[in-house]
């Protein structure tokens, strides 16, 4: 009988990962074994409180009981039939979000940046074929500092370097305007605009949310141009603000609203445009697809997260632990932290510089026991799953006063 395989290492693991793998990603040092609710454990065993909740992607934390159970449910009868079929779990998923985010229809995939493609294309046509702008004319204006994905035409608009040097040539058709500035939106706008692509608060950039009426604004000035309001809720929707979605906290409707990261409850990749039936309409078949979207295994998840997002317990855990997420780094002002902007269960910290970049802060988190991650310069970011308590949210802002008073 040969030895089984040692089990290896997390600095094995890491050591092995040097040669195949691209280098994509910096991780922290810390390799994730094991998870439940808000907690992660390495495969040493060491338990660390996850902050970060896969960028949003964990808002019901990690595996979550009904998400579980709806996957090993459909798991044992049907996963994947291609759209060329219908399959007996897409209607109620469309029903069920199409009603919770207050929209007419659903157009399924599966990662963020293939639903702000698809809402990119389908605001393109509706502007040929419902507003009549002249073929290929059209134009989309976004917002400088967005984060929408890593494709080559989302890196097209990106204004940051390292997302898009190296990869031209680019997409034409967009227009880049400062964020939260109604002004420079209105004189970007003109008769071949398609839409407004915006996040309702900017995520990478450090959470930056826009002054009170920004949204109410954009709502009014694209309704008054006759072009599309597209809102990337991919990382503030689902609960994380302390609404469904974001753009709720100013009662804002946009025609579509793009989601994604929480939508697969951390199990698979589910992505979805909901819109407006006038928009979302202007597609028939063979225009638009995925082998993937819309698969029972994904419906029956993503109806599972809606039927948690049903209950409003998330969003009001949000708001509520939000609250205290606040007061926490408001005591934090001037001890380490120089500033912060924070919404919901989301919140980007600029630590003192002195104190350590990003990167460093987080490392020493980890080493506390605390997962984050940094964004730009000396700013961490924190979204903890929405299901953690206020004691280890508390636990995790004693760790972070730790650390920079170190
Ligand atoms: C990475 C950030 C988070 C997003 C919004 C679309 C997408 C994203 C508003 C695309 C993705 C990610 C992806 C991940 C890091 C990350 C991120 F740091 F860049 F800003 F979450 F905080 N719209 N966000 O935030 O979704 O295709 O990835 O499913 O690319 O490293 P995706």
């Amino acid at each position: 009988m040969t030895a089984p395989a040692r089990t290896r290492t997390s600095a094995e693991l890491i050591e092995a990962e040097e040669p195949v793998l691209a280098y994509n990603y910096h991780p922290l040092p810390v390799v994730v074994a094991r998870a439940g609710g808000t907690w992660v454990e390495d495969v040493e065993g060491r338990r660390y409180l996850d902050m970060l909740a896969g960028y949003s992607a964990l808002n019901f934390g990690h595996r979550h009981p009904a998400l579980i159970e709806a996957a090993h449910r459909q798991l044992d009868r049907l996963t994947l039939t291609s759209r060329a079929f219908h399959n007996d779990r897409l209607a109620e998923f469309a029903e069920r979000l199409a009603s919770l985010t207050g929209q007419d229809m659903v157009l399924p995939m599966n990662t963020g940046a293939e639903a702000v493609e698809s809402g990119i294309k389908v605001a393109r046509k509706w502007a040929y074929e419902v507003k009549g702008v002249p073929a290929d004319r059209a134009t989309i204006v976004v917002a400088a500092d967005n984060f929408h994905g890593r494709t080559t035409t989302i890196v097209s608009f990106s204004t940051d370097e390292t997302a898009r040097s190296g990869f031209g040539p680019f997409t034409p058709g967009f227009r880049i305007v400062p964020y939260n500035d109604l002004a420079a939106l209105e004189a970007a706008v003109d008769e071949t605009t398609a839409a407004v692509l915006i996040e309702p608060v900017q995520g990478e950039a450090g959470v930056i949310v826009p002054d009170d009426g920004y949204l109410t604004g954009v709502r009014e000035l694209t309704r008054r141009a006759g072009c599309l309001f597209l809102a990337d809720e991919i990382q503030s929707g689902l609960g994380r603000t302390g609404r469904t979605l974001a753009v709720e906290h100013e009662d804002v409707v946009p025609d579509v609203v793009l989601l994604g990261k929480a939508l697969g409850g951390g199990i698979v990749p589910v992505s979805a445009v909901v819109g407006r039936r006038e928009v979302l309409g202007v597609l028939r078949p063979g225009e638009h697809g995925s082998t993937f979207g819309g698969n029972p295994l994904s419906a029956a998840v993503g109806t599972a997260v809606v039927g948690l997002l049903e209950t409003g317990e998330f969003q009001r855990r949000a708001a509520e632990l939000g609250a205290v997420l606040r007061e926490g780094l408001a005591e934090l002002a001037g001890r380490g932290v120089v500033g912060f902007r924070s919404h919901g269960l989301w919140a980007g910290v600029d630590v003192d510089p002195a104190i350590g970049t990003g990167r460093e802060i987080s490392e020493r988190l980890m080493r506390e026991g605390v997962l984050v991650k940094d964004t730009h310069g000396s700013t961490i970011r924190l979204a903890p799953p929405l299901t953690v308590t206020e004691d280890e949210l508390r636990s995790a802002l004693a760790s972070l006063e730790k650390v920079l008073a170190a």
